[in-house]
């Protein structure tokens, strides 16, 4: 069986990460872009010349041209400029307008059947963008930002309970940012749910609170401390699994920004809500009651991306 063919657009951290991991976990063969001459070229090199130690066969190319995209089975975009310290995802939001243009165009011509998953920041506009430019289905098109947004919140729950981050379960919905809803109710440890663990004394609510507000500034406190770029491990990670869920038709139940027509009463807009990836991309929008807190949340959260997708619409009004 030929190997799949996976297309990284953008080839800074996150992208060698990302190529670091496809070789890791045998996705597939690996094309690098970037617009800068030599650092896809370099990186690709490197990660081909650690599979002989790390065991594992893939080509990995490195590119400055969008032919080599040529029948790529997925895309992951991180193209663009990422923040820096006292930057918002939202003063991103021209640059990488630009890029996702020139990205849409080169995946539309290359890469019409993939399965494109995008990065790049503010990313509930930039998918949106993405999507338009380069017309795919709306199912093929998908945000990571949910998988990372509940990663960290597993992360800081599991240490908060000195449990296994594998039986601590999270739900994260809404945009990525500052407006993400944490659902405290649905989420669990190993299925009993943070409310009742804050009956049964193991944290109390302000510990709770605590831990939902670092989840929101989570990608803020990285940028703060590494001073030159944002977080990339992470992200690349999560990336990763929403590919491979596609790849292998894994079906995961997973919170992505996802094109909603008429779910949770929202039209022509992505936005954070669990998702099932399989091969034929979102197959299917996950659609949970919301009631008190949790919708207010949610509803400030559209809020917060239709602000930034009528911003594309004025800047780039034949993306419509
Ligand atoms: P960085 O290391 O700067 O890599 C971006 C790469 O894009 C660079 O190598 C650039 O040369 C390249 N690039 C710029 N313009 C173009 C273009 N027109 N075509 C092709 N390549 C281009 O950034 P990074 O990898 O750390 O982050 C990438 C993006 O992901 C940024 O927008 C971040 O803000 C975003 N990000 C999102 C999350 C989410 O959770 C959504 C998390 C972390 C980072």
């Amino acid at each position: 069986m030929a190997r799949n063919k996976i297309a990284l657009i953008g080839s800074g951290q996150i992208g060698g990460t990302l190529a670091h991991l496809v070789g890791l976990k045998e996705l597939g063969d690996v094309v690098m872009f970037d617009i800068v001459e030599g650092v896809p070229q370099g990186k690709s090199l490197d990660i081909a010349q650690s599979s002989p130690i790390s065991g594992f066969d893939a080509v990995m190319k490195g590119t400055n041209s969008y032919e080599a995209l040529d029948g790529a089975d997925v895309c992951i975009v991180t193209a663009g400029v990422p923040r820096k310290p006292g930057m918002s995802r939202d003063d991103l939001l021209s640059i990488n307008l630009k890029v996702m243009e020139q990205v849409g165009a080169g995946i539309a011509k290359y890469a019409p059947d993939a399965f494109v998953i995008c990065i790049t920041n503010p990313l509930d506009a930039m998918v949106w963008a993405l999507q338009k430019s380069s017309k795919l289905p709306a199912k093929k098109v998908v945000g990571m930002a949910g998988v990372l947004d509940s990663a960290r919140f597993r992360y800081f729950l599991a240490d908060e309970f000195n449990v296994s981050v594998e039986d601590v379960s999270a739900f994260v919905l809404g945009g990525h940012g500052d407006s993400m809803v944490p659902l405290v109710r649905y989420s669990t440890v190993a299925g009993i749910p943070l409310p009742d663990l804050v009956k049964m004394g193991w944290t109390s609510q302000g510990r709770i609170d605590e831990i939902v507000n670092r989840t929101r500034n989570g990608g803020a406190e990285i940028v703060n401390l590494l001073k030159t770029g944002s977080a990339f491990y992470a992200p690349a990670a999560s990336a990763i699994a929403m590919a491979e869920s596609y790849l292998r038709d894994k079906k995961r139940v997973l919170p992505c920004a996802a094109y909603l027509s008429g779910e949770y009463g929202v039209k022509d807009m992505y936005v954070g809500v669990p998702v099932v990836i399989g091969s034929k991309g979102v197959e299917r929008i996950v659609e949970i009651e919301l009631s008190g807190k949790d919708r207010e949340g949610f509803d400030k959260s559209v809020v917060a991306v239709q602000t930034l997708v009528d911003a594309c619409k004025k800047i780039a009004p034949d993306l419509l």
